[in-house]
């Protein structure tokens, strides 16, 4: 299969751009999960690299979040599968030593609302077209405690509970307002703006910021390694249920006529 993300690392800087590449929306199918973690982890390993910034190559999209279809109409098997390769990426990326900057370049929806919250900064560009939330609930399912956590991390209890239930999706402007993101700007200044905020973040000693950064989300990270199995186990009876399927296909079929 045809690479779904461009990795670009300028060793005389120490950043590298991920840029995704998987059309139409860059959702999160198990060759994608599994390409970028295996990304994450060979720039984890080079000692070259200090920063990761991530990017989408796709106009107007940053990611659709998780592939629905691997959630929908397979067999037990494929979903506990899928489910740990998601949870492979998300502790991948939550626990990453090195900095990560999410230039949200388009919609962000569910897992790519989740991804750019496990950055430690986010720019998005300005459009108001675009959208970055939780959605999941619109779905009707429901977003697992550790997306729930990475949420509260970011934007507090209150919020995260009001935008859970009613699966809110913010605009580029209403996201900076409640610190879903840390910056908007032009489209086209995306890329420049994560590589200045980037230039800052290496100004400070790598072992004092990576130590801040995991004192702040180890709790976050063990509460999943302690149960990873058991959420595997949840997940796969939640999404093989009758009437889960059935609101999956729902949606599936509203984002096809939406089409005019
Ligand atoms: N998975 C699979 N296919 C998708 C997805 C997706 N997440 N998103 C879009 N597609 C498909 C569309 O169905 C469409 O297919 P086709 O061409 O065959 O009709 C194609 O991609 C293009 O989509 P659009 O025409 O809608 O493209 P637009 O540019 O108009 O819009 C959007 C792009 C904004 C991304 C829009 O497609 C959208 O809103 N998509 C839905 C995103 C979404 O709701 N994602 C949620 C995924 S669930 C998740 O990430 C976390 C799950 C946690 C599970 C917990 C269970 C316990």
């Amino acid at each position: 299969s045809s690479s779904k993300m461009k990795v670009d690392l300028d060793t005389s800087t120490g950043i590298a751009v991920v840029k995704f590449q998987n059309p139409p929306v860059n959702s999160m199918s198990l060759d994608f999960l599994t390409e970028f973690s295996i990304s994450l982890e060979k720039l984890e390993l080079d000692k070259s690299c200090r920063g990761v910034i991530l990017t989408s190559a796709q106009p107007k999209i940053f990611s659709a979040g998780l592939d629905i279809l691997e959630m929908y109409g397979k067999n037990p098997e494929h979903y506990a599968e899928f489910w740990k390769s998601v949870q492979d990426v998300w502790l991948k990326l939550y626990s990453y030593s090195k900095i990560l900057i999410a230039g949200i370049n388009g919609s962000s929806p569910a897992g790519g609302c989740l991804m750019s919250m496990t950055c430690d900064y986010r720019i998005m560009a300005d459009n108001p077209r675009y959208g970055i939330g939780l959605n999941e609930t619109q779905l009707g399912i429901v977003a697992p405690f550790w997306f729930k956590d990475t949420m509260v991390n970011t934007v507090g209890h209150r919020t995260t509970e009001i935008s859970l239930q009613f699966g809110l999706m913010y605009s580029p402007s209403d996201a900076l307002k409640i610190g879903l993101v840390d910056q908007v700007v032009p489209e086209e200044k995306v890329l420049s703006t994560a590589t200045e905020t980037m230039t800052k973040f290496l100004a400070i000693p790598d072992h004092a910021r990576e130590i801040s950064k995991s004192m702040m989300r180890k709790p976050t990270v063990d509460r999943l390694l302690a149960c990873r199995d058991a959420d595997i186990k949840s997940f796969v009876s939640f999404i093989s249920k009758d009437s889960i399927q059935k609101s999956l296909g729902l949606y599936l079929a509203m984002l096809k006529q939406r089409k005019v």
